[in-house]
């Protein structure tokens, strides 16, 4: 364990924890070294080409946290985005590159349905599906089945995306932003965030040597791979720090449970 480190951070903290007992456990590698691009590091992009990227506002449109279209009227989030939201209190905006934007699919949602068994980010289970009153006239990401637990292989490709902020404690960035992170094997994730890395349901994306991740406002979007929906931003210590890589919904193991409320 890690004693007093606190690893936990959500689009509702943005704590810089004090962790320099753990800085002398960060040796576990990743991948190849970081060639920094921007979320952290990455490059803009547009709703027009990832048309199932999602804001999460607020009733007066105010972005917080991304999401995924699914299905029509299907949008797959961070159950720690929902934690204290209403079917009032949240809207999902399709066709909107631009937090200031006014243009898009404003949808209202009809039911907030959060993974029961979610306590808080660093315990797991951190899935959350809102069904839209209305379609969204946008073509759907397909997402990763239960049996497709190979995709998480150390190393592969991933793409992140979302409007969070451009660096730890920085600001949004007003024009959506994506960038490609390789996954991070499970041995080496548990060795930076020890007991609060559930491996069954969390998978770590990073380089090793940091300076490309998401960040606050980028959570309950997507991590693509193979294009298709393998992961929902959660949490991490920190942004882009050296040896603290982001970390993952594993959504091969909530595939069911996100069909069943697909299909619901
Ligand atoms: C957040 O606060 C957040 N570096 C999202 C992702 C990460 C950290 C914080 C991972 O929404």
């Amino acid at each position: 364990m890690f004693g007093t480190r606190r690893v936990r951070k959500t689009a509702a903290t943005l704590v810089a924890t004090a962790a320099a007992a753990a800085t002398a456990l960060l040796a576990a590698p990743t991948a190849s070294a970081a060639a920094p691009q921007p979320v952290v590091g990455g490059t803009t992009t547009t709703t027009t080409a990832y048309p199932f990227m999602m804001q999460i506002t607020d009733a007066s449109q105010n972005q917080f946290c991304g999401g995924t279209l699914v299905a029509p009227r299907k949008v797959v989030t961070a159950a720690h985005c929902m934690v204290g939201e209403t079917t009032g209190s949240v809207r999902v905006v399709g066709g909107r590159t631009y937090l200031n934007g006014t243009n898009g699919t404003v949808g209202k949602v009809s039911k907030i349905w959060i993974n029961p068994d979610y306590s808080d980010a660093t315990n797991g289970d951190d899935v959350a599906v809102l069904t839209l009153s209305t379609s969204m006239p946008y073509t759907p990401a397909s997402y990763v089945s239960s049996s497709q637990t190979g995709v998480y292989a150390a190393g592969t490709t991933a793409r992140i995306l979302g409007w969070g902020t451009t660096s730890e404690n920085g600001g949004s960035s007003n024009q959506l932003r994506t960038a490609t992170v390789p996954i991070v094997a499970d041995s080496s994730c548990r060795s930076s965030y020890g007991s609060d890395f559930v491996q069954s349901d969390m998978v770590c994306a990073g380089y090793t040597s940091g300076g490309v991740d998401t960040c606050q406002g980028d959570s309950g979007g997507p991590l693509l791979i193979g294009g298709a929906l393998a992961g929902i931003t959660s949490w991490g210590e920190g942004c882009a720090e050296a040896g603290y890589p982001g970390v993952y919904t594993r959504l091969a193991t909530f595939s069911d449970l996100v069909t069943a409320q697909v299909n619901s």
